[in-house]
């Protein structure tokens, strides 16, 4: 069976996105495509946020999505918050198109990702290797420009 969950992006400015995530069956990777649109040129952090409360805008989703009470790192490290899907890259058009595989990432079980959060920060995501403490939780990719919530799609 293929899970299928799709995310839209809003924020308070004008970056906007529309995720699609697939899975072919428990174990399997999760493939993520979709574009994000109004960024400025270049890399912008994305995690998924342990949250699916955006109450108080993007900031109510709270730390990255972390069961296992990792540091932060990159999508390739085996230690890595489980949101930790990197960086996204915005071309000369402000769009960044989004073409991700990930291990990590499940969309069934106790650890799923259905009902919390993705979002899409204003800067890059240093990978843990910034070598300051914030770096170890954020990758001190600044602010939240847009986020959404996880759900299931048709
Ligand atoms: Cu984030
Ligand atoms: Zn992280």
């Amino acid at each position: 069976m293929v899970l299928k969950a799709v995310c839209v992006l809003k924020g308070a400015g004008e970056t906007t996105g529309t995720v699609y995530f697939e899975q072919e069956g428990d174990s399997a990777p999760v493939k993520l495509t979709g574009e994000i649109k109004g960024l400025t040129p270049g890399e912008h952090g994305f995690h998924v946020h342990a949250f699916g409360d955006n109450t108080n805008g993007c900031i109510s989703a709270g730390p990255h999505f972390n069961p296992y009470n990792k540091n932060h790192a990159g999508p390739n490290d085996a230690d890595r918050h489980v949101g930790d899907l990197g960086n996204v890259t915005a071309g000369a058009d402000n769009i960044a198109k989004l073409n991700i595989t990930d291990k990590m990432l499940t969309l069934t079980g106790p650890d799923s990702i259905i009902g919390r959060t993705m979002v899409i920060h204003e800067k890059a995501d240093d990978l843990g290797k910034g070598g300051n403490e914030e770096s170890l939780k954020t990758g001190n990719a600044g602010g939240r420009l847009a986020c959404g919530v996880i759900g299931i799609a048709q």
